[in-house]
Order: structure tokens, then C-alpha cells, then sequence
């Protein structure tokens, strides 16, 4: 029994002009994203990195759960399931488990996967089953009208935190190697091109792989918290707020206060839990 899809094993190339279409359904479009969400610039940046590795179409499978992000599995011409809020890597582990021989892809949100989906992530990465978790992390519910969710900023404004939030925010990357996931890594939608390779990497890694992408609501998050517009608060977010590791490596401490790292933070091997199990059938039955 094979456990891993066959990909090309050439390193990751820029290809472009690149042609959507194929990926796409293209009944199901328009989507449903606002302007300016970042929702999209993640797809277009997944399509690119799916079709770099090679992996066909029918041995991928993209899972989500609702939210806005969630309706990402919609529009791509894979093997998809759009299920329960904060179940998405729940269901994929039991598509894993039933069909090993499929690239699986989680689409989450902040709110989906890390507050009513957070033991279902937690748990994914402890198995370390071969999965690639997208979280798309717009620090807000977006789809519900802007709740907080566990990873807004302190002090910053959603409807249900009117006077700023008073919660420490998760981060999203130090719970994932914590909690066992075999490759770390974030984005953001601003570096679209990085964010492509980043995606690449992560989807030729076999083990539980999560990457945190920087995405921007702001038909929610940046109306309450008065960014001006879509490009300002890219910029002061995505673009000032993070620093790539190489850049990372050359800056003082104090330099780096406040800043949050991008690219892949953490890389390991051990076990894959299909792997496992199938051993585990093997000792047992034969
Ligand atoms: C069990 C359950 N609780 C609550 C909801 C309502 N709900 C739908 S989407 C959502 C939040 C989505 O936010 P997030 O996961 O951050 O994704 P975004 O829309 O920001 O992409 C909530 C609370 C639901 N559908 N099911």
C-alpha cells in the first residue's frame, strides 16, 4: 500500500504566465469573497504551488470547514469537502485514514480552525498525519460580521470587542510545533510570490505541515480598526508588521520587537500516522 502521492522531486520553479483555468470551477464562480480580502491572492498562490509539484488533480483533496475561507474548496477542481464549522481537519483525518494514497489540504480560518476547531488542530498536529494545514488568518470571524477570534491583536477592535480586545492573541505557528506538526511555516497575502514557495515546500512535505497566512478582512477588521484602505493595511500588517527569517537573522533584537517571522519556521521528521497505523496492521494481522 502506497501512502504518498507521486510528485515531481524537481525544486520548486516559477512559472508564468500561468493558466487558472484548469484548477478552476468555473461554475461556481463569481465568489463570494469581498473586495480586498486576501482569500483570493491565497488560492491563486495555491494553484501556482499545486501545479509546481506536479501532484494530478484527482490525487489532491482540499477540506474546510465555514467561514469565508472555507468556501475556498468550492472553486478548485480537486476532491473536496466543505463540512462543519471548526471540523475541517476532523473530516480530513478520516479521508486520510480511508484513502492514504491522497494529498490532503485543509482550508481553515482563524476562528475555524484555533477557537471551536482547536482540539481538532492540535490533535492533527500531535498524530502528525500527512496533511497540509492552511490557515488563512484574518484575525476576525469574517463570514459571521467580525467577531474576535483567538488570534486578534490585543487592543484591537471587533463587534465583540468594541473598546479593544483585552485576550492575548495564539500564535498560530508556536502552537503547531508544540503540539508536533512536522513543517511550520507563514505568509502573508502581500508576498504573494514567497507565499507560493512557502506553499510548495509545504505541500511536498510529508507529515503534518501548517502554515499561518497573513490575510487581510477589511470590510471588518480594517473598517473597525481604521485602516484607511486594502494597500494601507497590507502594508502595515503584512508588509511592516513581519520579517522573512534570512531578514531575521541580521536584526537586533529591538529591531525585531513586534515583528512576526515569515517563511518555514520549523522542519522535522518523524513517524507519519498512516504509516503507523499501517505497521500497526501489518504486526497485528500478519
Ligand atoms: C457550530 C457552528 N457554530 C458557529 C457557526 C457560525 N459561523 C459560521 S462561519 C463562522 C466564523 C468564521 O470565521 P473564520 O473561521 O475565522 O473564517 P473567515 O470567515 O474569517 O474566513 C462562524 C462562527 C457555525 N456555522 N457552526
Amino acid at each position: 500500500m502506497t501512502t504518498q502521492v507521486t510528485a515531481r522531486t524537481v525544486p520548486y520553479k516559477e512559472k508564468k504566465p500561468f493558466d487558472y483555468s484548469p484548477f478552476l470551477r468555473k461554475g461556481k464562480l463569481p465568489h463570494i469573497w469581498c473586495a480586498g480580502c486576501g482569500h483570493g491572492i491565497v488560492l491563486k498562490s495555491l494553484l501556482r504551488a499545486v501545479d509546481a509539484t506536479g501532484i494530478a488533480k484527482d490525487d489532491l483533496a482540499m477540506v474546510s470547514g465555514i467561514g469565508c475561507s472555507s468556501r475556498t474548496p468550492g472553486y478548485v477542481d480537486f476532491n473536496t469537502m466543505h463540512t462543519l464549522h471548526g471540523r475541517a481537519t476532523a473530516f480530513a483525518t478520516g479521508l486520510k485514514l480511508a484513502k492514504p494514497r491522497l494529498k490532503v489540504i485543509v482550508a481553515t480560518g482563524d476562528g475555524d480552525a484555533m477557537a471551536i476547531g482547536g482540539n481538532h488542530f492540535i490533535h492533527a498536529c500531535r498524530r502528525n498525519m500527512d496533511m497540509l494545514i492552511l490557515v488563512y488568518n484574518n484575525y476576525i470571524y469574517g463570514m459571521t460580521s467580525g467577531q474576535a477570534s483567538p488570534t486578534t491583536p490585543e487592543e484591537k477592535i471587533s463587534t465583540t470587542s468594541r473598546y479593544g480586545s483585552i485576550e492575548p492573541a495564539f500564535d498560530i505557528c508556536e502552537l503547531a510545533k508544540t503540539a508536533g506538526a512536522t513543517f511550520v511555516a507563514r505568509g502573508t497575502a502581500y508576498h504573494a510570490q514567497e507565499l507560493e514557495k512557502t506553499l510548495y515546500e509545504g505541500l511536498m512535505h510529508r507529515g503534518t505541515a501548517v502554515i499561518d497566512i497573513l490575510d487581510s478582512c477589511p470590510t471588518y477588521y480594517g473598517r473597525f480598526n481604521k485602516y484607511k484602505n486594502v494597500a494601507e493595511m497590507m502594508d502595515k500588517i503584512e508588509k511592516d508588521g513581519t520579517v522573512s527569517v534570512a531578514q531575521a537573522a541580521k536584526l537586533s533584537p529591538e529591531k525585531l520587537e513586534g515583528k512576526q517571522l515569515r517563511g518555514i519556521l520549523h522542519r522535522s521528521e518523524r513517524l507519519e500516522y498512516c504509516d503507523g497505523y499501517k505497521n500497526l496492521v501489518d504486526r497485528v494481522t500478519g
